[in-house]
């Protein structure tokens, strides 16, 4: 009798739960009094973003259509549209996320299931790969977290405490999920940001922004730009968009990629639409929003926020005719324990999937002119069978003004 009420207990909760699922957004008014960002002001230091998860589609270099898990950015959407709003509306790379040291980031999660895939009941997490999380709850990965199921939400919080360039994922069944797009680029601005410094290399250029809380102007940049190496198996995504078993064993990327694009794609700076309404799972909509073409006038420093989530490779990205300086890596600046220097100049930086560099292109004796940024595994200069694509991206140097 006592297990019976307590199993009718049990079932009875289960019930409530589902029942209860929602689109729940947490966003409250920063009213505790505290600057938290450094900026004076005591009650703007909370951003509230609010992603779907779900499924959708983006079309290769040469044109291939590509089912992908994935997420986009419904932050505007009231809450009663976002179901709607969301599904089938993944974006690749996912959005972009931007925040101040000493924020607060209220991220809201919705799954807004795979429509694409009906048998499917997947739930789906963030994980803020490499973010010092103090709460495990919000650290999404399944075995020590929670996730979270179609037609619910879950707000993560996240304390920015420390800048540099992260990376975000879904990491429930992650291998599936990452292959299949679930990868977006996330950076913290330090708080140094809005100081003057003046170059140490005595040029007299002087910075208002930075890499890192370098307390000498070394990192300092004049602009910056994310650049996400990730890239695709054509094979793994068709088996999933036609309900078959996954490749996992014979996983090869045949659509190697910056931002999302092969080039020439990578230097289109339009907003790409895909051509789902060919399978049926129209309308048509702009899924690849965030292209690859650095520009820089000569004499500008550029930041290059470079991160891997390849499920594959190592990759090896190199800027023919442009110095690199290597001033961070792993979402820290290069500095050893007695704070000594360990910026490095070279000509390439290795990237394994999750790794995550940050790179100082130095164009003051640079002429001006364009310039490439490629992967040196030169298999991967190429969509699919097409050649001259891939991960290859354009760096334009305009005349000084
Ligand atoms: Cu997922």
């Amino acid at each position: 009798m006592l297990l019976l009420l307590l199993t009718s207990a049990l079932v009875s909760c289960i019930v409530v739960t589902q029942a209860g699922a929602e689109v729940l957004v947490q966003c409250p008014a920063d009213t505790d009094g505290i600057d938290t960002d450094g900026d004076g002001i005591v009650d703007n230091d909370i951003v509230c973003k609010h992603l779907a998860a779900g499924d959708g589609f983006i079309n290769m270099a040469d044109g291939k259509l590509q089912y992908i898990f994935g997420f986009s950015d419904v932050t505007a959407i009231p809450v009663a549209d976002v179901m709607m709003e969301g599904m089938v509306n993944a974006n690749f790379p996912a959005p972009t996320i931007k925040v101040k040291e000493g924020q607060k980031l209220y991220l809201t999660l919705t799954n807004v299931g795979m429509m694409a895939r009906p048998d499917l009941f997947d739930p789906h997490t963030v994980h803020y790969h490499g973010f010092p999380n103090a709460a495990a709850v919000f650290d999404g990965v399944p075995d020590a977290s929670i996730s979270i199921n179609m037609g619910s939400s879950l707000t993560y919080f996240y304390y920015n405490a420390e800048p540099g360039t992260f990376i975000y994922h879904c990491h429930v069944e992650a291998a599936e999920h990452m292959q299949m797009g679930m990868l977006g680029q996330l950076y913290v601005t330090p708080r140094q940001d809005g100081t003057s410094y003046a170059d140490p290399d005595g040029s007299g250029r002087t910075y208002t922004k930075f890499a890192y809380n370098d307390g000498d102007g070394s990192t300092g940049y004049n602009v910056d730009y994310p650049i996400q190496i990730a890239s695709f198996d054509p094979d793994f995504h068709d088996a999933s968009f036609s309900v078959q078993p996954l490749p996992f064993a014979l996983m090869v990327d045949r659509y190697p990629m910056l931002n999302g694009r092969g080039y020439p794609d990578t230097v289109n700076s339009a907003e790409l639409m895909n051509t789902a309404a060919d399978v049926g799972w129209g309308p048509n909509k702009a899924s690849q929003k965030v292209n690859a073409h650095i520009q820089a006038a000569q004499g500008e420093k550029i930041l290059l926020r470079i991160s891997s989530l390849s499920t594959t490779s190592f990759h090896t990205l190199s800027a023919l005719g442009i110095p690199m300086k290597v001033v961070g890596k792993g979402a820290r600046i290069l500095r050893g324990p007695t704070g000594k220097n360990l910026y490095y100049n070279t000509s390439s930086v290795d990237l394994g999937g999750g790794e995550a560099a940050d790179v100082i292109l130095d164009t003051r004796n640079v002429p001006a002119g364009t310039y490439f940024l490629y992967v040196t595994n030169l298999n991967h200069l190429s969509n699919d069978t097409e050649d001259y694509g891939g991960m290859m991206t354009t760096i334009t140097i305009n005349p000084a003004p």
